[in-house]
């Protein structure tokens, strides 16, 4: 992986074609921008999570950079649960928007996951298995998006459990609601943790209204996680969309999601290779 001789690195949040708080946040960690440039003086690299497209208005200003970071060795960066739909919609001959279209080829050359010697980058989850099941695989042979579209097959299942987290079915009478008073029927589980015998209030990523803790989950419907422990690397997610108020920082996990469409705050995380993890070097810009 180009990244390994340094590792110094800032990692970026979801930014879904919020291009101007990209800059923000960007300027904000030291970088001067250029011409499709960022540049650090002390030569820092930017890695990216996933999830450069859709819901903000400059997309393809979004892509047109990253691409261009990406190429120069400057960042690298992981696909996120959207742009791995643009390639399956492009894989089917279904209809990917016009100005998406020149940037698929790049997408296709980037990785569902990174692991360097100090962290790894994920879009949703970092599921060994899946993980174990998916490396090799590339993005940019037909027949495996295929596969990952079939109905059951294990790379679809894995694609969606690594790219949109692990989810639970959430009984009908608890009548649970997301933050934005929308009732829920699935939530998508801390998937890093050992969630047996926890109430529901403590299991789901982005909390659900109301707190409910004289039930939760049976332990068959938490199957699917593998516990991520303190002993393993830093891993660096986004896609959750974390209100303002939920940490972003859980012993080894962090997800750089704090939703810029809805609250408008890019985050970001300047990892410095072998240190620990700290709440303290997360860096935020509106
Ligand atoms: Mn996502």
């Amino acid at each position: 992986m180009i990244l390994s001789q340094t590792e110094k690195i800032d990692i970026i949040g979801d930014v879904h074609g919020h291009y101007q708080q990209l800059i923000r946040l960007t300027e904000k960690m030291g970088y001067s921008v250029g011409r499709k440039k960022l540049h650090h003086p002390e030569n820092r690299k930017l890695g990216f999570v996933g999830d450069f497209i859709n819901r903000g208005p400059q997309s393809v200003e979004v892509l047109t950079l990253v691409k261009s970071l990406c190429e120069s060795g400057d960042a690298i960066a992981v696909l996120g649960n959207h742009e791995f739909r643009l390639i399956q919609n492009s894989v089917e001959g279904k209809k990917v928007p016009a100005e998406f279209e020149p940037f698929v080829p790049w997408l296709r050359s980037l990785p569902l996951f990174i692991e360097l010697n100090t962290l790894r980058i994920v879009h949703a989850v970092w599921h060994f298995s899946s993980i174990e099941l998916l490396d090799g695989k590339s993005v940019e042979e037909d027949a495996f998006i295929q596969e990952t579209i079939v109905k059951k097959s294990p790379y679809k299942k894995a694609v969606s459990r690594i790219l949109s987290g692990i989810k639970i079915n959430i009984p009908e009478d608890l009548k649970l609601m997301d933050r934005f008073g929308i009732k829920r029927s699935k939530a998508r589980l801390k998937w890093w943790m050992d969630l047996r015998e926890k109430p529901y209030a403590d299991c789901f990523l982005s909390p659900m209204k109301p707190d409910i803790f004289n039930r939760g989950p049976a332990i068959d419907e938490l199957s699917d996680l593998e516990l991520y422990n303190e002993k393993d690397k830093p891993v660096f997610t986004g896609h959750y969309c974390l209100p303002p108020n939920i940490p972003k920082v859980s012993g080894n996990v962090v997800c750089l999601d704090g939703c810029v469409t809805c609250d408008k705050t890019l985050w970001g995380y300047r990892h410095q290779g072998k240190d620990k993890i700290s709440a303290s070097n997360l860096i935020e810009a509106n």
